[in-house]
């Protein structure tokens, strides 16, 4: 495999805790301003007046290596003392929101009433601790991803992934908002410079679709210069976490390393793919690898390989 080096741009579309391992790898890999992740905000909604972003927050707090080391979202040690008073007021307490992810949320709420744009806000929270990557929502407009499902109907993003666990059966996902949705400043341009593409091990329906939903993004990404690769979210059949392999079931796709693959088909050049799935037939250009990460040297010997293999590409 050539080896390549030095680069000095590099993009990754992600979701939540699959996308941010990846992620976590590629920020030790790189070096310092090299990469731009551009994160999804179809799962943000509002929790009792509070903006909440998790797959934002989830990307910052790895990156700033606050997060919780089980859950993947969340944060470290946080504690749970808002949580035990909503439920003393006899408010539900679904959305496990701790107490120092409450501040978070408290923050981006009032800068975002303060009239700055989410994109603007990110920037912010992640300087404040020190996140020296630059984190981009796909858009600052709202594009809410929603789950229309045989037991309760349409749902709203977090109520069917956390109140209902993922369980309801998938009829279809409407990404609402996403005719007029623009992407954030700073998207396109890093888009259009970037040297390669990388799309993490993220739900491709659920975490990388919303952030595709916004037109000018795929424009731009079918328009790219620089190799676009992938790294499939399943492994023989399986996903790697959550619901991938229920939900492209339940939609009629074929729920492998091949439907991943033809799920993405011209938008990129390459798979990477588990050592276990190295026969099964894709559309592009396939490299093969362990895919999993199990833990933080996994992440960068993951990100380190990426690397390598699109430097083969380019
Ligand atoms: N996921 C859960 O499964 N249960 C929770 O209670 C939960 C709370 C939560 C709080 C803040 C946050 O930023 C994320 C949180 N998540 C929780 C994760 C999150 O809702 C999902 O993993 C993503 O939206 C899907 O990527």
């Amino acid at each position: 495999m050539a080896l390549r080096r030095g680069f000095r741009h590099v993009v990754a579309l992600a979701g939540g805790v699959g996308g941010a391992k990846l992620v976590e790898g590629l920020a030790k890999c790189l070096p310092d301003g090299a990469l731009t992740v551009i994160g999804n905000t179809g799962d943000d909604f509002r929790h009792y007046g509070l903006h909440v972003s998790p797959d934002l927050d989830t990307v910052m707090y790895t990156l700033a290596g606050i997060a919780h080391p089980v859950n993947g979202w969340g944060i470290a040690d946080d504690t749970r003392h808002m949580l035990s008073m909503l439920a003393r007021y006899g408010e539900e307490t679904w959305f496990g929101l701790g107490d120092h992810d409450l501040a978070t949320n408290i923050l981006r709420t009032h800068w975002l009433a303060q009239g700055m744009p989410l994109s603007a806000v990110t920037a912010r929270l992640c300087q404040r601790l020190g996140v020296t990557t630059c984190l981009l929502p796909m858009t600052d407009d709202l594009l809410a991803t929603v789950v229309y499902t045989v037991e309760y109907g349409r749902l709203a993003f977090q109520e069917y992934f956390v109140r209902h666990r993922w369980q309801p059966t998938v009829q279809r996902l409407v990404y609402e908002g996403a005719e007029a949705a623009q992407p954030a400043a700073g998207v396109l341009e890093a888009l259009e410079t970037a040297e390669a593409i990388i799309i993490c091990p993220s739900n491709p329906l659920l975490s990388i679709e919303p952030i595709l939903q916004v037109r000018a993004i795929r424009e731009a990404i079918k328009a790219r210069r620089a190799p676009c690769l992938a790294v499939s979210p399943i492994i023989e059949g399986a996903a790697l976490k959550g619901p991938t392999v229920k939900i492209m079931r339940e939609l009629g796709l074929r729920a492998d390393v091949a439907g991943v693959s033809s799920y993405y088909g011209d938008l990129i050049d390459a798979l990477v793919v588990d050592e276990a799935d190295r026969e099964v037939d894709i559309q592009q250009r396939r490299f093969v690898t362990n895919i999993r990460m199990m833990n933080s040297a996994d992440r960068v010997r993951l990100a380190e390989e990426v690397l390598l293999m699109i430097g083969d590409l380019a």
